[in-house]
């Protein structure tokens, strides 16, 4: 008896196992065809590309028949392609099979969203050649700020034992059209070059290959040395030469689509060309070289400071302008969103199109370091296109980040586009069910830079959840909010990288490293005192201002045109300074700071009412972390309010929600979350 009842229980848990709602499926919640007569599929190519695009449509395309063309005249569209409802049949044409493959997953989501599949005319070119995910993934499993858990990359089990993940990964990524990852932390290790790993390697290429997407490698500069046992590894050292020359040939050998490689030198102690008094040109034209005769590329990162008197937020700038024009054909400078460190809002990097004849792309990061981890709900979309939306001026009105990085100003170049990843083993992947829509909002954008926030929003609400407008509307509305949210409770106006030490979580204005480097200290970046708050950037302080092109230097230069979100990233100013709102100064950032953390609350109540729409597994995971969220904010309130009020010596507004902390005991908070910065 008691057999049979465990028997029955079983048998009633499993088809709840196999439904529960984990995220394991991502915004990839077609629906099944379970028997449904398969429509007709078309085609005269025959591939391991085509063979998924085909497996998608019988699995899950309920319309009418779709042909697959390979069409060389779209050639102009590269991975892109056309969609058009032809008589019964809907003809998806593209120059190449990634493209057809794309294809089908746009009508594949535009049928999971309901749009009318009976007249389509659609033509879609993307706007950057390389859609890059960069995983900071060590080989020792773990993820520089990763917080979805382990790499998905099993480097013990490879090349033998194969986890299905790698296979959906891919299918994911081509999904939103993304055809480039980086499988290792920038932060390299240089055993990614020994042969064992280079054999690992090729499985997973073998296995991303026919979902469009190529592999590159972190490359740690030092690897001659370490790994070849030559005397050191300057650029110039024709052993050193030979010795990358080698190993590019050995790369090949065992994946003869290799992509590139990523580098990060003389940053934060890693090894690069200037230990050895040669420059950033010298390092990567090196590898450059090697790279060439196989149609390999570099990408240089512009994320470099040193520990020097000069600001923190100009030095890139003052490093690269001056090799403009040394660089090789196939190097690429990749320059992060800003010129501090994906703070949660930053001025754009001045860098961007200051190079005139050097190819840029801007970095991104996916993974939230500095937005509350995987607990809090940011939507990245708007702080993404914050930064391909900004005018730099370089080549006169509307030179945007994006009409910049995507040569449309320019010659025609490579284009490229990279967003640190925010993926681990985790089930639903990355940790936040929401966090999924980084990825994806990443993937849209990279594939096309003019979609908006809101329908990006939109299709992976409705892909994810569902299409109840009563579920969508009101979700939607906090996820465009939700950046702005997060600025508010953690640094408005412009403040920025006041951030606890190392693992850069929760709020730590105090902090003062002494011994240190001043610019990992918080007390750098806001330099509150009796004045007031905010680093001055302009003439009288670091002239950081300089370095953006007129009218922006004038703009951001002058207190009264910068714009105020970004006043204290390059102002100091005064705590009485009079906003556009008639507040001062302290009153506005008291009143950011609670509107932050109402903002949260507010999401909390509407999560709260959207319960009929959506399953019980994710509704609940997502109130729970909203309920941390809403902690945090509080958290971060008072301890800036408090801490800032020792300098500005005025009262927190009387409307203004009390403290429920006290300044000191949330000195004490030392999270053990790790990390060196
Ligand atoms: O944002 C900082 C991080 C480091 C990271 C570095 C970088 C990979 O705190 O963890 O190292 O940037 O982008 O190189």
């Amino acid at each position: 008896m008691k057999q049979l009842q465990i028997y029955l229980f079983l048998f009633l848990m499993i088809p709840l196992a196999v439904f529960a709602e984990d995220g394991s499926k991502l915004w990839l919640r077609f629906p099944a065809k379970n028997g449904i007569s398969t429509s007709k599929i078309i085609t005269k190519s025959n591939s391991a590309t085509i063979n998924i695009a085909k497996k998608e449509l019988s699995s899950h395309w309920f319309g009418s028949a779709v042909e697959l063309r390979l069409d060389p005249s779209l050639k102009n569209l590269k991975d892109g392609y056309t969609i058009k409802s032809v008589k019964n049949t809907t003809v998806i044409s593209s120059s190449m099979e990634n493209g057809l493959l794309y294809g089908v997953y746009h009508i594949l989501r535009l049928q999971q969203t309901k749009v009318d599949l009976s007249k389509l005319n659609i033509t879609e070119k993307p706007s950057y050649d390389l859609r890059f995910l960069n995983h900071w993934d060590n080989l020792d499993g773990t993820i520089e700020r990763g917080y979805a858990g382990h790499s998905l990359w099993k480097w013990e089990d490879l090349p033998n034992k194969i986890s299905p993940r790698y296979g959906e990964y891919a299918r994911a990524n081509a999904s939103i059209g993304i055809n480039a990852t980086v499988l290792n932390n920038v932060n390299a290790s240089p055993n990614m070059l020994r042969k064992d790993y280079l054999q690992k390697v090729k499985v997973l290429a073998d296995i991303f290959r026919p979902y469009g997407i190529k592999v590159y490698l972190s490359v740690n500069f030092s690897s001659p040395k370490v790994l070849g046992g030559l005397e050191n590894s300057d650029p110039l050292n024709k052993d050193v030469q030979k010795w990358w020359k080698d190993k590019a040939s050995e790369i090949y050998k065992i994946i003869p689509d290799f992509g590139g490689f990523l580098v990060k030198a003389n940053s934060e102690g890693q090894p690069g060309p200037q230990d050895y008094g040669r420059t950033h040109a010298d390092g990567a034209n090196m590898m450059a070289d090697v790279l060439k005769p196989y149609g390999g590329m570099v990408m240089w990162r512009a994320f470099v400071y040193s520990p020097s008197k000069e600001d923190r937020a100009k030095q890139a700038y003052l490093e690269f302008t001056p090799l403009d024009g040394q660089f090789r054909e196939n190097v690429i400078i990749q320059i992060k969103n800003g010129p501090v460190d994906f703070q949660p809002r930053e001025a754009f990097n001045p860098l961007f199109g200051a190079m005139k004849k050097t190819p840029q792309m801007v970095e991104f990061q996916i993974t939230q370091e500095y937005l509350g981890f995987s607990n809090h709900l940011v939507f990245l979309a708007p702080l993404f296109k914050e930064t391909l939306d900004s005018d730099t001026y370089a080549d006169g009105k509307g030179s945007t980040i994006a009409k910049l990085t995507d040569r449309s100003l320019r010659p025609e170049k490579m284009t490229a586009i990279a967003g640190v990843a925010n993926i681990g083993e985790d089930t639903n992947w990355t940790g936040h069910h929401f966090a999924q829509a980084n990825w994806y909002a990443f993937g849209r954008l990279a594939w096309n830079h003019n979609l908006s926030s809101d329908q990006i929003a939109d299709e992976w609400l409705k892909m994810t959840f569902t299409d109840d407008q009563k579920f969508v509307n009101p979700v939607k509305k906090i996820m465009l909010t939700s950046r702005e949210t997060a600025v508010d409770y953690m640094m408005p106006l412009g403040l920025h990288h006041i951030f606890a030490n190392g693992h850069h979580y929760g709020p730590e204005p105090w902090g003062n490293y002494k011994g240190g480097r001043p610019d990992w200290s918080p007390v750098y970046y806001h330099q509150a005192d009796r004045v007031g708050l905010g680093f001055d950037r302009t003439k009288t302080g670091s002239n950081a201002v300089s370095q953006y092109f007129s009218p922006l230097n004038e703009i951001y230069g002058n207190i009264k045109t910068t714009p105020e979100n970004l006043i204290l990233w390059f102002h100091h100013v005064p705590w009485d300074y009079q906003m556009k709102n008639g507040k001062t100064m302290w009153n506005e950032l008291c009143f950011k700071y609670d509107s932050g953390v109402k903002e949260v609350r507010n999401y909390q109540n509407t999560w709260d009412s959207i319960k009929p729409y959506i399953d019980a597994e994710r509704f609940s995971a997502v109130q729970g972390k909203l309920k941390i969220q809403q902690e945090d904010a509080v958290w971060w309130k008072d301890a800036c309010l408090q801490y800032f009020q020792t300098f500005s010596k005025r009262p927190i507004p009387a409307e203004i929600e009390k403290p429920v902390h006290k300044l000191e005991d949330l000195k004490k908070i030392k999270l053990n979350m790790g990390h060196h910065n």
